[in-house]
């Protein structure tokens, strides 16, 4: 029988949290690199398009030649949250380099990067890198702290972009349903069609039905955002600006069956409280990396667990690292029907890991052995378009 929340007891042990909190993370040097991987199809939502995907890789170097690495997931433009890709470079560089120290613990990198406000998904990709290298050198893995029993296979969801007309849309579709995706996510803004939103809804044809709107929607498209609701759609995710939880509020009450999901207002442990008391959404999208990472995001969770609010593993189409590190959250969430955790090779031609992420035919993903994800070094040289190495600041 799978686990289920149920056998969920408690949260993660004091003791080995603090034990977490007191190791050493011995650091020589930090890496930063921008790699920029091909696409294999353009994406279109509320927030922008893109073609190619620029990551920017952190590697936590200590003075024996270990790692440890991490992924930020932030857009190469300001439009998901505050951060950019280029302003993550700098904040890097200017603020949190200066702050680390080679003998610091997990608990002084965390005091220092609470230090600096917002920019989560860079200081995540930080703050992460460091729990890899602990996990690398067989020191310590967060997750192994986990109290409940771990799923073996993730099942994951698609999040497709805004389509130039129903043709495509259903095509697409079809293809995603034909692929056993659990679900199908549908970006939606109020300057897209909404005849070709509705077609792609139809075609789902019984599968679970999401629509993403990214903060597009404003008050005055309230009726617009009920009709949707109307067409039977299972969930809608953050259809306001992440500050308006108070028109989030107002819909609440209005939207029947739908679920309603934040994803860009909750940027912390403090903001989920909020969203509970002024909202009260049905489910948590949980990026790790939006709330400041991997730590963060077992808090959020066990918020979540505890009070019986649904939540699920969000992406921002990370390489195969960032990615398999969402999937080992997926895992803690037993009852999750989906994750927006797609396999990397649906976006990328080449991917960065030497075992590329594959979905199985029913919809999961099987996140394998537990070792850290064993990188395509090759493939990272060839794709570099920076690279920089950087001395901590004491
Ligand atoms: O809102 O979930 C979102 C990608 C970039 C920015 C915002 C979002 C997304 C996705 C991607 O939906 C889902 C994925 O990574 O497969
Ligand atoms: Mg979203």
């Amino acid at each position: 029988m799978p686990p289920s929340s149920r056998q969920f007891r408690s949260s993660i042990d004091a003791a080995a949290q603090a034990a977490l909190l007191d190791r050493e993370l011995g650091l020589a040097r930090l890496e930063l690199r921008v790699v920029r991987l091909r696409q294999r199809e353009s994406f279109r939502s509320a927030v922008g398009h893109r073609e190619s995907r620029a990551a920017l890789l952190v590697r936590w170097l200590d003075s024996a030649g270990g790692f440890g690495i991490a992924e930020c997931s932030g857009r190469p433009d300001p439009y998901y949250n505050e951060e950019f890709l280029s302003g993550s470079l700098s904040l890097i560089r200017k603020f949190i380099v200066p702050l680390l120290d080679k003998r610091m613990t997990v608990r002084g990198l965390q005091q220092e990067l609470g230090r600096i406000r917002g920019w989560n998904f860079t200081k995540a990709a930080v703050a992460d890198s460091a729990l890899d290298w602990l996990r690398r050198r067989g020191i310590h893995d967060l997750l192994d702290d986990w109290p409940a029993p771990r799923l073996e296979r993730i099942p994951v969801g698609i999040s497709l972009g805004i389509f130039p007309d129903s043709r495509q849309a259903i095509e697409r579709v079809e293809q995603a349903l034909a692929d056993g995706y659990r679900r199908i996510k549908l970006k939606a803004s109020p300057a897209a069609e909404m005849d070709v939103l509705r077609s792609a809804l139809d075609a789902c044809n019984g599968s679970e039905r999401a629509i993403d709107a990214n903060g597009s929607f404003s008050i005055e498209h309230m009726e617009m955002l009920l009709g949707l609701t109307r067409d039977g759609i299972d969930m809608m995710e953050q259809p306001f600006p992440p500050d308006r939880l108070d028109w989030h509020g107002g819909l609440r009450g209005g939207l029947g069956g739908t679920r309603l999901c934040l994803d860009e207002s909750i940027e912390s442990i403090g903001d989920l409280q909020s969203a509970a008391i002024i909202v009260g959404p049905h489910e948590l999208n949980l990026k790790p990396g939006r709330v400041g990472g991997q730590l963060e995001a077992c808090w959020l969770l066990q918020s979540c667990l505890s009070s019986g609010m649904g939540c699920w593993i969000g992406g921002m189409f990370e390489t195969g690292i960032g990615r398999l590190a969402n999937l080992r959250h997926a895992a803690c969430l037993p009852d999750a029907t989906a994750h927006d955790l797609s396999p990397s090779s649906r976006y990328f031609e080449r991917d960065i890991v030497m075992q590329p992420l594959e979905m199985d035919d029913d919809g999961t993903i099987a996140i394998g052995n537990a070792d850290p994800v064993e990188l395509d070094e090759q493939a990272i040289d060839e794709m570099t378009e920076h690279k920089e190495v950087l001395e901590p600041g004491r």
